[in-house]
């Protein structure tokens, strides 16, 4: 299994992101083997509804972890909601979706360290273009951790932006984490399969 950890503060668009990138890994699967693609865990109830009985017809299964954050109090309940999982179902890859204060370097401690069956993590901080200049000031300790953590950085709400603000947000992100890789997107607009080639990478 691939685990894909998103990160990103209140309403940046995780759980925006989370769905097509799931329905891009159902389409895109190789060999149809019989096994369920792509199973997400949700660590809280989000603006957008994700409801698993629609979703399983499409090779999607939901898991919820609420009542907490998976990065401090739910590390056992992310731990054995993985392995349980990896032992039901051994989906090709698990979308995990922080809460908005969650910061990811504990949750991949977690993940490298107890879940069974997990290849590689790869964590992708969502960051919302309008409100960086804004987070970055007020919630800088946590945006940083979320931005350091990361693998992948999808600055997201480009419809939203102008141009310079965009140039703006992605040095920011830069000058944070230069190990990154950076992708300019908007759920609102849609993504297409070459950006989620270059979130998923190799
Ligand atoms: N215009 C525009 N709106 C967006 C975009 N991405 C997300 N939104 C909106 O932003 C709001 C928050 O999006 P969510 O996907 O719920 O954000 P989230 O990060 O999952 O939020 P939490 O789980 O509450 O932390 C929703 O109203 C989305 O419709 C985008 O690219 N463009
Ligand atoms: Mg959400």
């Amino acid at each position: 299994m691939r685990v894909i950890l998103f990160v990103g503060f209140l309403g940046s668009g995780k759980t925006s992101l989370m769905l097509p990138l799931a329905r891009f890994l159902v389409e895109r699967r190789e060999a149809v083997d019989g096994r369920m693609p792509v199973v997400i865990i949700e660590n809280e109830v989000g603006d957008v509804s994700i409801d698993d009985a629609v979703l399983r017809q499409e090779g999607l299964s939901v898991r919820e972890l609420f009542g907490g954050c998976i990065c401090c109090q739910l590390t056992a309940d992310l731990t054995s909601c993985i392995n349980d999982i990896h032992a039901e179902i051994d989906p090709h890859w698990v979308l995990v979706e922080a809460t908005g204060l969650g910061t990811p370097q504990p949750i991949v401690s977690t993940i490298d360290r107890y879940g069974k069956g997990v290849e590689r993590v790869t964590t992708l901080a969502v960051i919302d273009a309008v409100r960086w200049n804004e987070l970055i000031v007020v919630v800088e300790p946590l945006v940083t951790k979320q931005v350091t953590g990361a693998d992948v950085v999808a600055v997201n709400k480009t419809d939203l932006v102008d141009a310079d603000t965009l140039e703006e947000v992605t040095r920011g992100v830069a000058a944070l984490n230069g190990r990154a890789k950076v992708v300019r997107l908007s759920a609102g607009e849609g993504v297409g399969p070459e950006v989620w080639e270059k979130v998923i990478g190799p």
